[in-house]
């Protein structure tokens, strides 16, 4: 296979070729120069609005994002009609065997023939950031290709995860009714990055104690200029999903009054994460060779110690 070039691609994704997109975001995966060079050029394009869903294992992100891509292609924004969705599904879990994958695909099986609606599932592969760098990456694929709306959803189990659902505009935090879910919730950092809530299988006993243990812990955070919503939903009849888009869109306004801070924000946090990946890659290159190899014999001669060889290694030596 030729590897073609990522503004060739670009050009056909924009006319519509569904492959043309799917390469460009295995190069983002891959990372490499097709990664580089697919970034250089979407980071020139409009980025997209991003929505996050997060929340624990099984919630019922997926159904509710199979809703809530419906109900999107109903609405507008900035008085144009949103006329094609685009849908990551990350796992951090299973980079490699994609055992969410087929998951995601069945429960988002409203979609799945919609030509309006692009899913796709993210893995890490080569990418030198792994998904906190290619997750950004590929939804301003998304964006350079026209895509006005992206959903991304990750399960909220750990800190990357986190990353992960917070580099959208907008962070849906996904919750059921249940002892102890919101303080699940607040324990995984969600309760910080979370900009809507949603009590999720609120057909469910319980929804109550649930939005009062939420109401509580925001009221424990202090003070914010927005205030996150707690609503409830029925992922599987569509239940509060109107209401749900209401509250998302809502955001999306309120955040765009603030959208130069938003968006210095969030490009000093993605440079932060590129840099740390950078060194950490230089690391892997000093930390290979003869002159690594020599130091390691001079620490196990004790001709030297961790730190001296590190800084000669550096070179700061
Ligand atoms: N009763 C009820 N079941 C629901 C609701 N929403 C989702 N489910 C069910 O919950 C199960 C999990 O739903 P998913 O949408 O796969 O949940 P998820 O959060 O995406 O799961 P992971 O991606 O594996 O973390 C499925 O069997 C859904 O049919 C709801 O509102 N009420
Ligand atoms: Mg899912």
């Amino acid at each position: 296979v030729i590897a073609r070039e990522p503004g060739e691609l670009l050009v056909e994704a924009r006319a519509g070729s569904r492959g043309a997109l799917a390469r460009l975001l295995t190069y983002v995966e891959s990372g490499g120069e097709s990664q580089r060079a697919t970034a250089a050029l979407s980071y020139a394009a409009p980025a997209p609005y991003v929505v996050g869903i997060t929340g624990a294992p099984g919630g019922g992100k997926s159904t509710l994002t199979d809703q809530l891509i419906g109900e999107a292609l109903t609405r507008s924004l900035d008085g144009s009609a949103i006329d094609e969705v685009g849908v990551l599904c990350v796992d951090p879990s299973s980079p490699f065997t994609g055992g969410a994958i087929l998951g995601d695909r069945i429960r988002m099986q409203a979609h799945a023939t919609d030509t309006r609606v692009y899913i796709r599932s993210m893995a890490t592969r080569g990418h030198l950031g792994g998904l906190s760098l290619a997750v950004p990456d590929a939804l301003r694929v998304l964006g350079a290709v026209g895509f006005p709306l992206s959903f991304v959803e990750t399960v909220g189990v750990g800190q990357l995860e986190v990353e992960v659902a917070s580099s959208a505009d907008t962070t849906i935090v996904v919750v059921t009714p249940g002892w102890g879910d919101a303080m699940q919730a607040n324990k995984a950092g969600l309760l910080e990055v979370a900009d809507v809530f949603v009590v999720n299988k609120a057909d469910r006993a319980g929804v109550a104690e649930t939005r009062r243990d939420l109401a509580q812990m925001l009221d424990l955070g202090g003070d914010r200029q927005w205030r996150p919503p707690i609503l409830d939903t029925v992922a599987t009849t569509g239940d509060g999903v109107e209401k749900l888009m209401d509250a998302i869109l809502q955001h999306r306004n309120f955040v765009d009054g603030r959208s130069h801070d938003t968006r210095r924000a969030k490009a000093r946090a993605e440079l932060e994460r590129v840099l740390a990946a950078m060194l950490r890659e230089r690391v892997g290159v000093i930390a290979d060779g003869a002159a690594y190899e020599a130091q390691v014999d001079a620490l196990v001669a004790g001709t030297t110690d961790p730190y001296q060889a590190a800084e000669s290694l550096i070179g700061l030596a």
